[in-house]
């Protein structure tokens, strides 16, 4: 039978099938493939045991799509969080934790370069946004990101979120703590674990542990994701991360020399568009920032 991931642990994963989960084991075949053989969100075959109710996946089809990010314990390798997903909802709260553009703009280019349509979901709006905050945000309705205020403890803007998600398979990241689960809780009216943010650090407490798709109305799907500590990007060459930022894209093909890195080479189109203030001062300062860390990255590989 043909069911899809929704659920996946270390040793095993839940494949939806007619409107029921099963406990499929990984074949052996599978699991010696190493990097992220099986993940939520992929088209599996499945052989079912005697029982009825366990089973064992015997092969996964090509995914469409899915969204990566960079992980550094042992050997550097690629974690896929999902695929086949329809967009990535980046989820920030404005305070506790407070929102971090640099994250922000990473997973906004992990998505594009994925070619996944992507929005900014702004939770906690119950604590308030500074000024300084507002002033910051309005970059990005420019630069086509769409922003979604809303409170899962007051309520306020979940219908829209709700109507953001419906027809569609959506992946919620962000940092832990930001409220994913308890917007999805909402949203979906079930239990899902949550907990609150450290006092000391204001940081999540990494509650979530595991990838969930939540199937919803037909053709609608929530997937909850752990939350991250930081997002280093995967398989993103430095010489083409200003691809994946739309303000600084249109600007790259002024640039003298292919290989520029915007950084002070001479003739630069984004330097110039930067100085022309055509380029935000915040987003190129972000857009270094993300650089380095992939350069960083780079040559710690070698
Ligand atoms: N003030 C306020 N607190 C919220 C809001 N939404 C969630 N919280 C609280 O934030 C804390 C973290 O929420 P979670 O839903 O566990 O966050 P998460 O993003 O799923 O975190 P991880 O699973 O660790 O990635 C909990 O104490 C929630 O009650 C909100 O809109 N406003
Ligand atoms: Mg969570
Ligand atoms: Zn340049």
């Amino acid at each position: 039978m043909r069911g899809q991931v929704v659920f996946r642990s270390s040793k095993d994963a839940m494949v939806l099938f007619e409107g029921r989960e099963f406990r499929c084991e990984l074949a052996g075949r599978l699991r010696k493939q190493g990097r992220n053989p099986v993940v939520v969100g992929d088209w599996v075959e499945v052989e079912l045991t005697d029982g009825g109710d366990d089973g064992r996946i015997i092969s996964v089809e090509d995914r469409k799509v899915w969204i990566s990010r960079r992980r550094d314990v042992g050997r550097a390798r690629e974690l896929i969080l999902a695929s086949n997903m329809d967009q990535v909802a980046c989820v920030f709260s404005v305070a506790k934790p407070r929102l971090k553009f640099g994250a922000l703009d990473r997973l906004l280019m992990a998505a594009a370069a994925n070619q996944l349509p992507a929005y900014l979901v702004l939770n906690k709006i119950d604590l308030g946004i500074s000024d300084e905050m507002e002033e910051r945000l309005a970059i990005y309705p420019r630069i086509g990101v769409e922003i979604l205020r809303c409170s899962a403890m007051s309520g306020e803007g979940l219908d829209r979120l709700e109507s953001s998600l419906a027809g569609k398979a959506t992946v919620l990241t962000g940092p832990s703590g930001v409220g994913k689960s308890s917007l999805i809780s909402k949203v979906l009216g079930i239990e899902i674990r949550t907990a609150p943010v450290s006092d000391h650090n204001e940081k999540g407490k990494h509650t979530t542990t595991a990838v969930t798709w939540h199937p919803a109305a037909a053709g609608t799907a929530i997937i909850d994701t752990p939350g991250f500590r930081d997002w280093a990007l995967w398989g993103l060459d430095p010489v083409d991360l200003a691809q994946w930022m739309p303000d600084l894209a249109s600007e790259v093909d002024q640039c003298r020399f292919r290989n520029c890195l915007h950084r002070q080479e001479p003739g630069c189109g984004v330097l110039a568009a930067v100085s022309e203030q055509r380029i935000d001062p915040l987003r190129y300062r972000s857009y270094i920032g993300i650089l380095d860390s992939v350069l960083e990255r780079q040559e710690r590989d070698r």
